[in-house]
């Protein structure tokens, strides 16, 4: 067993533990480097009011006060998006959202062989017909389409995550992280971007918009006196016995004094102005940090503008969708989106149709399910050919049925497209990776669907056990995606071949490419030259990290209660991988109809606990001996059958122990 585990910082745990929080717990989140007071609190904590400040968008005051001219005059708007799921449901939130101020929208997006992006085609199709484009998941490399509509009189507002080129898009306004240097977390999806702006216009149609609001609180025997703007901490001051002058500018005071003295001071030195009492959450109060002051001060913040718990309720479980799809780490503000959009998805009654549909239950739902289960559904008809019934889908909580139909039909001929293309390619697997060094899989046929690449390459790359390239011929283009597991970034690996790619994007472990056919040759010497760059053999001295030993004693139901308030598990924070050593086994068996797998019998002190070992039952039984103890790497799974939930490990590794 190579394993790695790292030294735990005492003074990191020792203070944390003196808060009340567990000692499992804060070793995890040191090992995974979650330190400074406002990380830790995020992740253990993530509040909808710990989200970026959307006035932290150098433009997006210019595009609200554009959006605000247009509804005002009446202009028909036309909102541009994408065909998967990131850019549906980015469509679906601004569109709905701009509807309930009674804008003139309408909304497109690519179709059948349309490409991603703008097209001019589009562009002339709109001249004298709109006179404001927003476009969601794309348009930041759209320079000449933009500089066209702008000719023609329309101006764009860009709202996208993908990177700028070198030159930037004569755009109205570019809300993009990408394109932010006060932005630190970039690795947003567009839905989440989009989220933020209109969470940000909400506020911005609020009477505290750029009002200077006073924040006072007493912490340790102190006075803590913050002003904030536009949901930014502009400054923060203790109290001696002079007033700061920023004092003098103050709209707003919110305020939580105990000191009656202090109080009587300082609200009379304010009079005229209005003040708030803040309301205290104490499981927040408790932990007497900064950082809960801030989440404390928004939360009585928000409570005064209505419509902030209207869009979270309705559009945080759309941009969760997006963001999963997307495969962002769900870490920092996208952990926050994930986390409160998984607990509101219940409240749609489309969604929770579609889940009822293919037996996912809301209630208890994990990024799992969404990954696995609803967005392939949402990516369907997309992939088939037009996504607009998507949209539509996910605009509407009343005639959902219809849509929903459509949307399983549009799945069961994806699936059978799929199917085809993975039964041309699968028994080619050994010899085709063969043709490159054994590094990836290159597949292209004129017969498959150009749709469903990506998921034939996903599948397919489980045989080839490498990365995996599925093209479809379409006319005189190749459309093409690769998928598998990689530590090579798949987007910089398709840059060395962007002389001859026409289109190619998207993420760490999932992209996509277009080429002329005359360019097939060169694709194919392409990968010859550059496959050793995605060789992923696992060297000797390569170890697995463990997030934390737990001593038998404490393997026990407790500990998966304990795990689990570290979900939502997904890209960028995996279930922890946990190491006990020196346990017995009590019994096992077979798994499964060719006896691959292994179910294991575990006794602890307190109780009997099941462990999976997939795939390794040769080795199993080459190891096993009864009067042996055994060490384990496992991580932790609630496995959901038959509407019981059963707590297992999954065993990534076993060994006696000596
Ligand atoms: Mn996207």
């Amino acid at each position: 067993m190579n394993i790695l585990k790292e030294k735990l910082d005492l003074n990191f745990i020792k203070k944390w533990q003196d808060k009340g929080f567990e000692t499992i717990i804060l070793s995890i989140l040191d090992r995974r480097n979650i330190k400074t007071e406002s990380e830790v609190i995020s992740f253990l904590y993530p509040e909808f009011e710990l989200l970026d400040s959307p006035f932290l968008y150098s433009k997006i005051i210019s595009a609200y006060q554009r959006l605000d001219r247009a509804i005002k005059n009446r202009e028909s708007i036309i909102i541009f998006g994408d065909r998967d799921v990131d850019g549906t449901t980015s469509i679906a939130i601004l569109v709905d959202f701009l509807k309930r101020f009674n804008a003139k929208v309408d909304w497109e997006l690519p179709v059948g062989i349309d490409n991603y992006g703008l097209s001019m085609d589009k562009v002339n199709k709109w001249r004298n017909k709109y006179s404001l484009c927003i476009t969601v998941d794309c348009g930041i490399t759209n320079i000449s389409e933009i500089k066209e509509l702008k000719n023609n009189g329309i101006d764009t507002i860009i709202i996208d995550h993908h990177s700028p080129l070198e030159i930037i898009p004569e755009a109205y306004a570019i809300i993009n992280p990408k394109c932010e240097d006060s932005i630190d977390f970039k690795n947003v999806a567009a839905s989440g971007v989009t989220f933020l702006f209109i969470f940000g216009y909400i506020f911005y149609k609020s009477q505290f918009y750029n009002k200077n609001i006073l924040f006072i609180y007493e912490s340790k025997n102190s006075l803590k006196l913050n002003l904030y703007r536009n949901l930014i901490l502009i400054e923060n001051v203790e109290f001696k016995d002079k007033l700061p002058s920023f004092i003098e500018k103050i709209d707003f005071i919110f305020y939580d004094l105990n000191n009656n003295k202090i109080k009587n001071f300082i609200l009379k030195f304010l009079n005229n102005k209005k003040c708030y009492h803040i309301n205290n959450f104490d499981y927040l109060k408790e932990i007497d940090v900064a950082i809960c002051e801030h989440i404390i001060f928004l939360k009585n913040l928000f409570n005064l503008i209505h419509e902030i718990e209207n869009i979270k309720t309705k559009y945080l479980p759309l941009t969760a969708l997006g963001t999963i799809a997307d495969i962002m780490p769900i870490i920092n503000i996208n952990r926050i989106f994930v986390a409160n959009g998984l607990k509101f998805l219940n409240k749609l009654k489309n969604i929770t149709e579609l889940c009822k549909r293919v037996e996912v239950d809301c209630e208890n739902i994990t990024v799992k399910d969404l990954s696995w289960c609803v967005c392939p559904l949402l990516n369907a008809s997309g992939r088939m050919g037009d996504a607009t019934i998507t949209v539509l889908f996910l605009m509407d909580n009343d005639n959902y049925n219809f849509y929903i139909q459509s949307i399983l039909d549009n799945n069961k001929e994806r699936k059978i497209h799929e199917e085809f293309a993975i039964n041309t390619f699968k028994d080619e697997c050994e010899n085709n990776k063969n043709f490159y060094n054994n590094n990836l899989a290159f597949f292209y046929s004129d017969k498959i669907h150009r749709g469903i690449t990506g998921i034939a390459a996903a599948k397919l790359s489980s045989k080839t056990n490498c990365p995996t390239i599925v093209a479809a011929k379409e006319g005189d283009f190749f459309i093409g995606s690769i998928r598998g597991k990689s530590n090579y970034h798949f987007v910089e690996f398709l840059d060395a071949g962007k002389e001859f790619l026409l289109e190619y994007g998207g993420h760490h472990s999932a992209a996509g490419f277009r080429f002329h056919k005359d360019k097939l040759e060169d694709f194919i010497i392409f990968l010859k030259e550059n496959s050793h760059k995605l060789n992923n053999e696992i060297k000797e001295d390569d170890f697995i990290k463990i997030d934390a030993e737990i001593p038998e004693q404490y393997l026990n139901y407790d500990l998966f209660k304990t795990i689990f308030t570290l979900e939502p598990f997904g890209e960028g924070n995996p279930p922890p991988i946990l190491l006990t050593k020196n346990i017995k086994i009590n019994s096992w068996n077979f798994l499964g109809k060719d006896k691959k797998h292994i179910k294991i019998y575990f006794n602890t002190i307190k109780e009997q606990i099941i462990g999976i070992l997939w795939n390794k039952a040769e080795f199993f039984n080459s190891i096993y001996s009864e009067d042996k103890r055994y060490n384990i790497l496992y991580q932790l799974e609630l496995n959901k059958f038959n509407n019981q939930v059963i707590p297992q490990l999954i065993i990534l590794d076993i060994e006696i122990c000596d």
